[in-house]
């Protein structure tokens, strides 16, 4: 069919009213924008090479585009977005806080088993957790010996001080672990997605076991009580890794619904400082603490009472790997 197309009228003139059924095939030759055009008015992914001939990288003063629909970057978002949340419906493993214990998980876990559906779920917008700085708002953050070992593998340049390294910025670690926990394949990253409860139920052997966990957007969990009956959805996984630090809107989520569903009878409640009894503690404590409920990092010292250790970050992700080997054992059991 040739092409035709109505005459081109600058968009703003009253006459530009644009017809809304696509433009039909009557010329014989046409430019690559025309085809661009005629692929666009009818809902066609517009080819790279129609692409290519309207796009101008120019910084002088004549930029150019590829021309747009609003509804092209909605669907793209809302299609890959949806499914996401479709495909992980049911997960293998799902890490719940994105901080530096709960990504360090997630990147050994990632590395280390390909075929494994990770899926973390972090209720800030911004994952990170309190690792976007060292202590007291500044930026150097402390790494002990021997978790400088993982900064190595993460290839985050540090200073060597003997017993300890220094990352420049903490934001220097943050980012280059997310950058590649994000660019693993098999790793979802649902922020402003908060976890609101736990699903328990009984195994075969009769005895309760976490079985996934129960989600909202956190902007909705943060206001059951300003509306009522905003539902949650659910994310069903046989290994739940809790990873919600011990402070912050929602800190220690896991260990305090373990206490008021009856799993644990008492929270330990984190003790004071003592950087040299807390990060060997948190390291060699975490562990599958109740059935299918793996716990790591900061959170563990609400759930069993260890000390703080301040700002140190090692145990952070010599934890989270723990808790990665932790989880493979259960998997593979
Ligand atoms: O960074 P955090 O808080 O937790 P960790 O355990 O990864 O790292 C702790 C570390 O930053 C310290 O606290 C340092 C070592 N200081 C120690 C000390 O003595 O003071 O990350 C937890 C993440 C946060 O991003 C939260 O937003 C998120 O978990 N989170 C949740 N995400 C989803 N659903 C929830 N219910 C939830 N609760 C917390």
């Amino acid at each position: 069919r040739a092409v035709t197309f109505p005459a081109r009228r600058r968009p703003d003139s009253p006459t530009s009213k644009r017809t809304m059924s696509p433009p039909v095939a009557t010329a014989t030759s046409t430019t690559e924008e025309q085809v661009f055009e005629l692929k666009k008015a009818n809902g066609v992914q517009t080819p790279a090479k129609a692409v290519d001939s309207v796009v101008v990288e120019d910084y002088a003063g004549n930029y150019k585009f590829a021309p747009i629909e609003e509804a092209e970057v909605s669907r793209a978002m809302i299609k890959r977005y949806f499914t996401t949340m479709y495909e992980r419906a049911v997960s293998d493993v799902v890490i719940v806080g994105a901080g530096s214990a709960g990504l360090s998980c997630a990147y050994h876990l990632a590395k280390t088993r390909p075929d494994l559906k990770i899926t973390i779920l972090e209720a800030n917008v911004a994952p990170g957790g309190g690792a976007w700085l060292g202590g007291q708002l500044m930026s150097a953050m402390v790494v002990r010996k021997p978790a400088d070992r993982f900064l190595a593998e993460l290839g985050v340049p540090f200073e060597d001080e003997g017993a300890f390294v220094v990352v420049k910025h903490a934001a220097l670690f943050t980012s280059t672990i997310l950058s590649k926990v994000l660019a693993f394949p098999n790793v979802v990253l649902m922020n402003a997605t908060a976890v609101e409860d736990l699903i328990v139920r009984e195994d075969f052997q009769g005895k309760q076991r976490v079985g996934g966990v129960v989600t909202n957007w956190t902007l909705v969990a943060l206001n059951h009580d300003t509306q009522s009956c905003m539902d949650p959805n659910t994310i069903t996984a046989p290994v739940i890794v809790s990873a919600t630090g011990h402070d912050g809107p929602m800190g220690a989520f896991s260990a305090k619904r373990l206490v008021s569903s009856g799993l644990l009878k008492e929270l330990g409640n984190m003790r004071g400082l003592d950087m040299n009894r807390a990060e060997p503690a948190i390291v060699n404590g975490t562990r599958e603490v109740t059935p299918g409920l793996i716990m790591t990092g900061m959170e563990l010292s609400e759930h069993d009472g260890s000390n703080r250790m301040g700002p140190t970050f090692g145990a952070m992700m010599a934890s989270g790997i723990k808790a990665a080997h932790e989880a493979i054992r259960i998997l593979d059991s």
